[in-house]
């Protein structure tokens, strides 16, 4: 089963992630955690490149970059524990890309579906959680952890990725369950596990009630 975490700048992801891992380790279930960009060895440098270059980057490159990152990490973690049987939680994944280089740069929604589809192998989420936050909320917490060459972008960038990542989740309800991600870390925490644990008990990752 593979959970991905979604949403905008500081909207929570790394804090949510991090809190379900300990929760799934400690009650036993096989767990396997990535993100994106980042979660392979090739990954983490272009993470570096596409984040953090001084360079002139052009949109495709951008993107490109984005899509190099996530061919690696679904081809070298992602579906090896599908295949073990973990449940896999990832930090970002295909929903960012049409949110942030589609709706939030202007690049075209359906290309860019079919090069998500090429770089993932046509491998979906089984749940996504999206984190919603106002744009202003999520970029101050951003900004407090150091920001980088797309979280700086301007507060008009942000609404539209955010009008995207709710766009997605309004064409998807079955996928993607929205969660304020205003609230406190802790009631994020138990919003997250409500939307997940009862598709973990169908797959047989937690035992029944
Ligand atoms: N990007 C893209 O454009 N296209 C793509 O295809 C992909 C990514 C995959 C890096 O992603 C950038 O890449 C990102 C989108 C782009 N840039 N932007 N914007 P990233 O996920 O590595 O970076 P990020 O979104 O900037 O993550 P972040 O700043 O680390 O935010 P987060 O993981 O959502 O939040 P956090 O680290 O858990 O929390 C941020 C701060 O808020 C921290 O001090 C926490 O203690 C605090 N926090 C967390 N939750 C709460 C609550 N509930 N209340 C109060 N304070 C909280």
């Amino acid at each position: 089963m593979l959970i991905t975490v979604e949403g905008g700048d500081g909207a929570g992801k790394t804090t949510l992630v991090r809190a379900l891992a300990q929760h799934w380790n400690a009650a036993g279930v096989p767990l396997q955690t990535t993100l994106e960009p980042g979660g392979t060895a090739i990954g983490r440098g272009l993470r570096n490149l596409v984040l953090h270059t001084d360079a002139e980057l052009s949109l495709w490159a951008e993107t490109f970059l984005f899509l190099a990152d996530r061919s690696a990490d679904v081809a070298e973690i992602i579906r090896p524990a599908l295949h073990r049987g973990q449940l896999v939680l990832c930090d970002r994944y295909a929903d960012s890309t049409l949110a942030y280089q589609g709706h939030g740069r202007g690049l075209d929604l359906d290309l860019l579906q079919r090069l998500n589809h090429a770089a993932t192998g046509g491998l979906q989420p089984d749940l996504t959680i999206l984190l919603d936050i106002p744009p202003e909320q999520g970029v101050a917490r951003g900004r407090a952890d150091g920001g980088d060459r797309i979280a700086d972008a301007a507060l008009d960038f942000h609404r539209r990725v955010n009008h995207g990542f709710r766009a997605i989740a309004a064409a998807e309800p079955h996928r993607v369950v929205l969660l304020n991600a205003a609230q406190p870390p802790d009631a994020v925490f138990h919003a997250a596990l409500a939307a997940a644990e009862p598709r973990l008990r169908r797959a047989r990752l937690l035992p029944m009630e």
